[in-house]
């Protein structure tokens, strides 16, 4: 097990546009400002993990677990292709002492359904989804398994770092691409709550065309001082939402009782 430096909180929930005016107001009575400045995101259906960096190397990783106690699966996370084993560091960007990295592992959807063929052929039984079957190949105890599972990793956050602070969410995430970190490509940084609303709308409609799963979005307060000072209630941040997507559906045969 790992117990992880800074807990990895869990996101309050929204699935109206009224739910989420009702954050912002929160936000802004909180910090008695009437200007927020918004990162919005996808939220990836997968796993939350961490990977922990030393001087710029690689040198454990873990599952979420509880929030504070977590499994190490720093072998199975040394398979995955875009988890980097060494930063790349810049003349006007070194890399900090430490840094805790946290971000999403999934398997997109070609990958899932080519696997779940696979296991079908040779009578094993299916995953139910994407998320379900990169959890089983994250678990697994021999990472060659978990090397032959085409998992990938979206980074989008932080835990502990020791020697640099940026000030906001939005920069963070810039360093990230040039330490060397995958970074999803459809994020926004929003002036106010309308383009919050309007991005929601962006994300929902390019949804299906995705390769990989996403079950809604997450919105964050883009100053790192204004997240500080917002803190968080109930093991949930107060300065982020996920504003969540309808469910899809699927139809299930029982063939047998
Ligand atoms: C969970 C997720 C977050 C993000 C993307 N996908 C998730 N599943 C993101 O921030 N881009 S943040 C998060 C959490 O804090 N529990």
């Amino acid at each position: 097990t790992v117990t992880h430096t800074l807990p990895m909180l869990s996101l309050a929930n929204a699935f109206t546009e009224n739910e989420v005016r009702e954050f912002d107001n929160r936000v802004k009575k909180l910090l008695g400002t009437s200007t927020v400045h918004y990162v919005m995101e996808p939220k990836i259906d997968g796993l939350a993990v961490e990977l922990v960096y030393e001087h710029g190397e690689f040198v454990n990783g873990s599952t979420r677990g509880d929030g504070y106690v977590g499994e190490d699966i720093t072998q199975n996370l040394r398979t995955i292709r875009t988890v980097p084993m060494r930063l790349f560091s810049h003349q006007n960007l070194a890399v900090p002492e430490r840094l805790e990295v946290r971000g999403e592992v999934y398997m997109g959807k070609k990958e899932f359904k080519e696997l779940n063929r696979k296991r079908e052929l040779a009578g094993e039984p299916v995953f139910a989804n994407p998320r379900n079957a990169a959890a089983g190949s994250l678990r697994q105890l021999d990472p060659r398994v978990t090397a032959q599972r085409k998992l990938r990793i979206f980074c989008y956050g932080s835990g502990q770092i020791v020697g640099f602070q940026p000030e906001t969410h939005y920069q963070f995430l810039e360093c990230l691409k040039r330490w060397g970190f995958n970074v999803n490509p459809h994020i926004r940084l929003c002036s106010d709550i309308e383009e919050v609303i309007s991005f929601y709308g962006h994300l929902h409609g390019i949804r299906d065309e995705l390769p990989y799963e996403i079950d809604g979005t997450v919105i964050k307060v883009n100053r790192l001082d204004y997240q500080e000072r917002l803190g968080s209630v109930s093991r949930a941040p107060r300065w982020a939402l996920a504003y969540k997507f309808e469910a899809y559906e699927e139809t299930t045969v029982i063939k047998d009782i």
